[in-house]
C-alpha cells in the first residue's frame, strides 16, 4: 500500500508544481515547514518559516509602506483590488485546485471559495467610494461637526486551513481600501495557497503601478503569529481560528491597547419546527453538517428536533448520509473530503467516544474510510442521537458530527440552542412565521448569524460574519464590517469670527 501512496503523492506533487508556477510562485527555498496534502497525507514540498528578524522586517515593510499608501485616495486604492479580482478570475480553476491538494476540499468548494474571494474584491471597489462619515448638527453657530475614517495602519491576519484563501480575501480587499497594509501569517497546514494569493496580490499591485509592499507575507508556527501579537506596529490583529487561540491573542493586544478582531469557534444549530418543508431540510442540514468535511466554522452541529417530525427527519437524514460519496477531493461526484490530519481524526474518535457514553445512539456513519493511504483520514459523517446536550455537545470538535436532540415547546428549543458557550451561526426551519420571527428576535438566536430555511453555512460576503460569546465577537466581510479597519476623528470647524465654547461656558 506503501507504493501505492508515493505514486499518488509525486503525482499530487507534480501537479502542485505546475499550479504553483501558473499562479506565479516561483519554487521556494526548502526548510523545515511540510506542506503536505491531507488527500494522501504525503508531502508536498518544504519550505522556511519566517524567523524573527525577518517577521520584524515584514512588519517594518508593511508600516513603511503604509506611510504612503494612507494617502492614495481609496478609489485609486481600489485598482489593486480590482486588478486581483481579474487575475483571481483568470485562475479560478488553478488556486481552487491548490485549495483541494493542501486544504482536501471537493472541487465545487474549492472553487466556491476563489468565488468568495472575487465577490469580496467587487465589494470592496465599490465599498472605496462609500466609506461614508456623518456630519452632526453642532450646537454652535458658524461651526460644522463631522466625522472622517482614515486609514488605520497594519493590519496583522491570522487565517485557518480551512477557509485558506477566502478569509484573507475578506480582510485584505477591505484592509487595502481603507488604506492599511497587510502583514498575513496563514495556518502552518496551507502555506502553499498564502505563496499563490501573496503572488497574485503583488503582480496585481505591480501591474496597476502601486506599492507592492501593501502585502507581506509570514509563514510558520504559531510563534511567528504571536509577534503579530505583540508588535505594537500592528495596529488591528484580525485573527481566525480556535477559541483557545484567541484567548491566547485577545488579552496580549488588549495589553498594548491594540485592536483585535476575532472569529473563534462555533458551535452551530438548527432547531426543525413541526411546520417545516422536510425535503428542503434535509438539504440544508446535510450541506451544512458533512460539507467540507465538517470543517467549517459555520458547520452545523446541533440539530434540535420537535420529537412530532424526529423520527421521518432523522431517517431521512441518515438516507443522505448513507448516499454520500466520500473520498478523493479531485474526483468528480465525491462530496466529502479529507479531514485535514490525524488530530483531526482522533478528536472526532474521542468526541464519539464521550457522546456514546453519555447515552447517544450512532444513527449512521462515523467511520474511517478505508483507503490505501494510512497517513490519510476519510470518515463517513456521523448522525447521533443525543438523550441530552451533554458536554460534548456544547464542545466544538471539528469534524463531520451532527448531535441531534429532541424538543416539545420552542421556548425550550431556544434555551437549548443558546445554551452552548459559542454563538457563531443558527438556523430554523419553519414555515410559521409567529415562530421564524421568535427566533431572530432579541430573545431568539443569540448568534452573530441566524438565518431561517436555510443551513448554518455558506453565508454570501454582503452581510457582516462573524459572531458573539466565544465566538469572539468580530465582523467581518460585508455591511459595515470595514469600520474595524478604520479609525473615526471627530471634526469640529468654526468658520464664525467668534469663539462660542460648548455646553454655553463662558471663559473670560
Ligand atoms: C469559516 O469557516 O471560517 O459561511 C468561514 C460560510 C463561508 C465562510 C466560512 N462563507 O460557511
Amino acid at each position: 500500500t506503501h507504493a501505492l501512496t508515493d505514486t499518488a503523492t509525486r503525482e499530487l506533487r507534480e501537479r502542485t508544481e505546475t499550479l504553483l508556477r501558473r499562479l506565479g510562485v516561483d519554487t521556494p527555498e526548502p526548510g523545515e515547514l511540510r506542506a503536505r496534502t491531507p488527500i494522501t497525507g504525503g508531502e508536498l514540498i518544504t519550505l522556511r518559516a519566517s524567523d524573527s528578524a525577518e517577521v520584524q522586517a515584514a512588519i517594518g515593510r508593511a508600516d513603511a509602506a503604509f506611510r504612503d499608501w494612507r494617502t492614495v485616495p481609496a478609489p485609486q486604492r481600489a485598482a489593486v483590488v480590482r486588478r486581483l479580482a481579474a487575475l483571481l478570475t483568470e485562475r479560478q480553476r488553478e488556486l481552487g485546485e491548490l485549495v483541494t491538494l493542501e486544504a482536501g476540499k471537493i472541487g465545487a468548494e474549492a472553487r466556491g471559495e476563489v468565488q468568495e474571494m472575487i465577490d469580496v474584491c467587487e465589494f470592496a471597489i465599490g465599498l472605496s467610494r462609500q466609506l461614508y462619515g456623518r456630519t452632526m448638527p453642532s450646537e454652535r453657530p458658524g461651526h460644522r461637526l463631522m466625522e472622517t475614517w482614515h486609514p488605520l495602519g497594519v493590519v496583522g491576519v491570522i487565517s485557518a486551513f480551512n477557509f485558506p484563501v477566502a478569509v484573507w480575501a475578506w480582510n485584505t480587499a477591505i484592509a487595502l481600501v481603507c488604506g492599511d497594509t497587510v502583514v498575513w501569517k496563514p495556518s502552518e497546514a496551507t502555506p502553499l495557497t498564502a505563496l499563490a494569493c501573496h503572488a497574485l496580490l503583488r503582480r496585481a499591485a505591480v501591474d496597476v503601478g502601486a506599492d507592492p509592499e501593501v502585502h507581506q507575507l509570514i509563514q510558520g508556527p504559531a510563534a511567528v503569529g504571536e509577534q503579530l501579537v505583540d508588535d505594537p506596529r500592528v495596529a488591528l490583529v484580525s485573527a481566525t481560528g480556535s477559541v483557545r487561540m484567541g484567548q491566547l491573542v485577545a488579552p496580549r493586544v488588549a495589553a498594548r491597547f491594540g485592536r483585535c478582531l476575532l472569529e473563534l469557534g462555533g458551535n452551530n444549530a438548527a432547531i426543525v419546527a413541526p411546520s417545516a418543508d422536510l425535503e428542503l431540510a434535509t438539504r440544508g442540514i446535510v450541506f451544512a453538517a458533512a460539507g467540507t468535511a465538517g470543517q467549517r466554522c459555520t458547520t452545523l452541529r446541533r440539530l434540535i428536533v420537535h420529537a412530532d417530525v424526529a423520527e421521518p427527519l432523522l431517517n431521512r437524514i441518515s438516507a443522505a448520509y448513507r448516499q454520500l460519496r466520500v473520498g478523493n477531493p479531485l474526483e468528480e461526484g465525491v462530496l466529502v473530503g479529507p479531514l485535514i490530519n490525524e488530530r483531526a481524526y482522533d478528536g472526532m474518535c474521542a468526541a464519539l467516544e464521550r457522546a456514546l457514553a453519555d447515552g447517544g445512539e450512532l444513527l449512521c456513519g462515523g467511520e474511517r474510510f478505508e483507503g490505501p493511504d494510512e497517513n490519510a483520514f476519510y470518515v463517513r459523517p456521523a448522525l447521533v442521537r443525543m438523550p441530552a446536550q451533554t458536554e460534548v455537545v456544547r464542545e466544538e470538535t471539528f469534524a463531520p458530527i451532527l448531535y441531534a436532540m429532541t424538543y416539545r415547546d420552542l421556548d425550550t428549543a431556544i434555551d437549548l440552542h443558546n445554551a452552548v458557550p459559542q454563538g457563531l451561526s443558527s438556523s430554523i426551519f419553519t414555515r410559521e412565521q409567529r415562530e421564524a420571527e421568535r427566533f431572530l428576535a432579541a430573545d431568539g438566536s443569540d448568534c452573530g448569524i441566524a438565518n431561517v430555511n436555510i443551513g448554518t453555512s455558506g453565508a454570501e460576503i454582503g452581510g457582516a460574519f462573524g459572531g458573539e460569546k466565544q465566538t469572539g465577537g468580530g465582523r467581518e466581510s460585508g455591511s459595515d464590517s470595514w469600520k474595524a479597519y478604520m479609525r473615526r476623528a471627530t471634526n469640529t470647524v468654526n468658520y464664525s469670527t467668534e469663539l462660542p465654547l460648548a455646553q454655553g461656558i463662558r471663559f473670560e
